[in-house]
């Protein structure tokens, strides 16, 4: 069986206990590699390489075309080994290697492509006095960055989190899910084969709520935390990171609605709203797990729609075909399966889907599902699609914003005002009209309410990962 160690100063590690634990390949349910399980030892030994980095080495001090040139080195290695790492991801977590390889993999090559140049472009502010003086910027680097990632997108989220870090001078410890740990320390390893120092990028695996996840948040000497994952984790996180008054960045889960008006394009609106909720068997915090279909085309809609749901591909998540695989592990499943077992017992009217074998929920369509239940108002998190009817626009504004979630929004109209109108009415952090997850990474990304705090992408990344700082220069001396 591989082993995946931890990263720390540029060495590859076991723990010092020898502890490991081991990871499930979702589509044959068996153990497919172990893990360097952490503890405080290598939360230690990883803060103070990446502290010493920070502090010592050349990182920060480095131009950022300089440091812009390694990250390019680092994004042309991960496209080099893009099949290795897609078969990594689709293996850890059971996600469709059509997407690793075409999404998953280039996305996290064009996101350390992104943040270099975009740190590298950027200019800071000269800011014009009438009183005699010379004011500027200097956007200088956090410090020592703790990214915890979730399982969903492994290789994805962890780029996301470390190119923006690593692009603006800093240094991190990542500390990945423990469902879909192994490509951290792949890209650890391209890291130092690019030539970004020792210390600068540290990885370490372990669990959550333990001496790993949690001992991260709760140190003195982190100056930056960026989470994704659940609210709950995410309120416990703001929680431990207050006692030291640490910046968090939080992008938690959402509940995403589709309002598909009666003039919408079906047929975009029934492609986008397919992928919408079962591209990675719905485990994406960007699901669009309500859709909204206004009266007059609500049949004809459940009709395509759950036709479409039926046709998908589910299966082997290595055969390059599959759209659909299994879910991420057995906890994972037993959670999505018990909404499935709620909506037997009489909450919802299940059209389509339903259970499949092993981890597997096939493509799931529920109707006839009240306002108030847990279908409607928690995060599954599964291929579970939940659609309802509505008459008036002000009706599907209403019931889109009754939700805690406030990640993002898909709007399907052909009527230009209405897609202005209601774009403005949505209490979210994105909305799509007529398309989804057409992604700038200049964009704002984030959500409101239980979706999270702060925002993710361009400069929103550089106010999260930078201290700026006022330079004020005297020069008229004849100022007083
Ligand atoms: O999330 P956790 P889980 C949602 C989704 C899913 C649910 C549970 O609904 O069903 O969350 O998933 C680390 N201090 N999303 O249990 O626990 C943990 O080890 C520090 C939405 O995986 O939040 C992992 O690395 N770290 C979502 C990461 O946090 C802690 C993506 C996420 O785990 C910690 C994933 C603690 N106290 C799940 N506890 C999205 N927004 O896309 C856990 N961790």
């Amino acid at each position: 069986m591989e082993f995946v160690p931890h990263v720390i100063d540029g060495v590859e590690t076991a723990s010092a206990d020898g502890q490991r634990f081991a990871t499930v390949d979702p589509w044959t349910r068996e153990p497919w590699a172990e893990v360097a399980l952490g503890g405080e030892q290598e939360v230690e030994r990883a803060v103070s390489a990446a502290r010493r980095a920070f502090d010592q080495g050349p990182w920060p001090r480095m131009g950022r075309a300089e440091r812009g040139r390694l990250l390019h080195k680092l994004a042309d290695l991960i496209e080099e080994h893009g099949e290795q790492l897609a078969l990594v991801d689709t293996t850890d977590m059971g996600k469709p290697i059509a997407d690793t390889r075409g999404k998953d993999v280039p996305r996290s090559a064009a996101n350390f492509r992104f943040f270099a140049d975009h740190a590298r472009l950027t200019p800071d502010e000269a800011l014009p006095s009438d009183t005699g003086h010379h004011i500027y910027t200097r956007h200088e680097p956090a410090g020592v960055v703790a990214a915890i990632a979730p399982w969903n997108f492994p290789l994805m989220m962890a780029s996301w989190k470390i190119a923006p870090a690593l692009a603006w001078g800093n240094t991190v410890v990542l500390k990945p899910a423990e469902q879909s740990p192994a490509s951290a320390s792949h890209l650890a390893r391209l890291a130092l084969e690019a030539g970004i120092p020792p210390g600068v990028l540290n990885v370490v695996h372990g669990y959550g709520g333990s001496s790993v996840g949690q001992a991260l948040t709760e140190r003195p000497d982190i100056d930056r935390i960026t989470f994704t994952g659940e609210s709950a984790t995410g309120r416990l996180i703001s929680r431990a990171a207050a006692d030291h008054l640490t910046p968090v960045s939080l992008e938690l889960g959402g509940k995403g609605a589709n309002l598909v008006f009666a003039d919408a394009d079906l047929d975009g609106a029934v492609n986008w709203s397919l992928q919408a909720i079962f591209a990675n068997a719905g485990q994406v915090c960007l699901a669009g797990s309500r859709i909204y279909v206004q009266r007059p085309v609500y049949d004809e809609f459940l009709d395509r729609f759950s036709k479409a749901a039926q046709a998908l591909r589910v299966g082997d998540p290595k055969d390059p075909a599959t759209q659909v695989g299994p879910l991420a592990s057995a906890e994972h499943h037993a959670k999505v399966c018990s909404y499935l077992d709620l909506a037997e017992q009489g909450g919802g009217r299940l059209l389509t889907g339903g259970r499949g074998e092993g981890w597997f929920v096939r493509p799931t369509v529920l109707v006839e599902v009240a306002p108030s239940s847990p279908l409607v108002r928690e995060e599954i998190f599964g291929p579970v699609a939940v659609i309802t009817p509505f008459d008036t626009e002000q009706e599907a504004v209403a019931q889109a914003n009754d939700t805690p979630f406030g990640l993002n929004a898909i709007v399907f109209t052909e009527d230009l005002h209405r897609a202005h109108r209601v774009s403005a009415g949505l209490r979210v952090g994105t909305v799509w009209v007529n398309c989804f997850f057409v992604r700038d990474l200049r964009a704002p990304f984030g959500g409101v309410g239980d979706s999270g705090v702060g925002r993710e992408g361009g400069s929103y990344s550089r106010e999260f990962f930078t201290e700026p700082k006022a330079v004020v220069l005297r020069i008229d001396h004849s100022t007083p």
